[in-house]
């Protein structure tokens, strides 16, 4: 399949059950190992984990004991042709991060979490990525008054410092997300990961991931938090989905709720050369109707949609748009954009 220079990835939380606040699983769960084959079978290069995708029960674990699970999760993913894009710590199921990880009220919670993503980056060299992503899950509030907006920056500020220094190599991709499971998170958008990290004490090692879904959650253009990122070199990931509206976290297949938004999407990575710096990754679930036998469709679908969107970005007719840009007639250079997703 000809992939126009990108790589594409997915985490195995992307092959799940169905399971939503109101329902029980719908599907079966799929071992590891058999998620493994999807990932060659439908055109992906990368697995994105989090810490116990690839090291399960690692609070259970001494720091050697990890490294020995990392390197064999290594090993399997050499022998299946992939590798890792990232390690991200999952900082939100474990009881101490009840009332947030880095931000928790509780001393020996923040300490927990700091020491949860340290070994999340021991896991992370021995599957040879540098990459880490925070996702902040619960560095929020459901009641204002019960946490201090400054000092849960700081707080912030010097987790991510902690893990700079503990690694001299390690990059770290701050993925903002406006709620969910926080009312109001601290780092709801682009502009606050890239704020955050700019005064880091490394700040070239932080860089961000922008997930569509979580763009369109904030009441933002998905293609413009893409193209503010990029125009400081700092789009280090992705995580290509869709999101009908301001309802819960959907991860619908890209391009599925707005094919306008995703075309956008995919013009601002590829006239930027995404493909030089990142790979594309994929945040997407199976709606829950989905029968287990076929739930991976939204997987195939979501790279297919991508790859044909980029074919549709590099036939745009160049001297045509500057013409009508020149000539200030926005709505025959919509017709355009429009004939062009239409197929002409
Ligand atoms: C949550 C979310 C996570 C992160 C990885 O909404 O998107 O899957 O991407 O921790
Ligand atoms: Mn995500």
């Amino acid at each position: 399949m000809e992939k126009y220079g990108y790589r594409f990835s997915f985490g195995p939380w992307n092959i799940h059950e169905g399971a939503d606040p109101f329902g029980p699983p719908v599907r079966p769960p799929r071992d590891f190992d058999d998620k493994l084959t999807v990932y060659e079978e439908l055109g992906f290069e990368a697995v994105q984990f989090h810490d116990d995708d690839a090291v399960p029960d690692l609070d259970d674990l001494s720091p050697p004991q990890i490294r020995e699970q990392a390197r064999a999760m290594r090993q399997k993913l050499s022998d299946n042709g992939l590798v890792a894009e990232f390690v991200a710590p999952r900082l939100w199921e474990h009881p101490m991060t009840i009332d947030g990880a880095f931000t928790s009220n509780d001393p020996q919670a923040r300490a927990y979490a700091v020491e949860r993503s340290k070994k999340a980056v021991d896991i992370a060299n021995e599957l040879d990525t540098d990459l880490m992503v925070l996702w902040l899950a619960r560095e929020g509030t459901y009641m204002r008054e019960a946490k201090d907006a400054v000092r849960a920056t700081q707080q912030l500020l010097e987790a991510i410092n902690t893990l700079l220094e503990y690694d001299p190599g390690l990059r770290i991709a701050i993925e903002p997300k406006p709620n969910e499971p926080m009312d109001m998170a601290y780092i709801p958008t682009m502009g606050h990961a890239l704020a955050l990290g700019f005064q880091a004490k490394a700040p070239d090692r932080v860089g961000v991931l922008m997930e569509t879904a979580h763009s369109v959650l904030a009441g933002l253009d998905p293609a413009d938090e893409i193209g503010f990122a990029m125009a400081f070199g700092k789009l280090w990931s992705v995580h290509l989905n869709d999101q009908s509206g301001l309802k819960f976290d959907q991860d619908r297949s890209f391009g599925s709720v707005n094919l306008r938004s995703a075309f956008n999407q995919v013009r601002v990575l590829d006239e930027n050369r995404y493909w030089e710096v990142g790979m594309v990754g994929l945040d997407v679930k199976a709606i829950r109707t989905q029968p287990a036998e076929i739930a991976t469709k939204h997987l195939r679908n979501s790279l297919h949609t991508f790859l044909r969107l980029v074919e549709a970005v590099r036939s745009l007719d160049r001297e045509k748009i500057n013409e009508l840009i020149s000539a200030r007639d926005y709505e025959e250079l919509d017709w355009l954009i429009l004939n062009t997703l239409m197929g002409k």
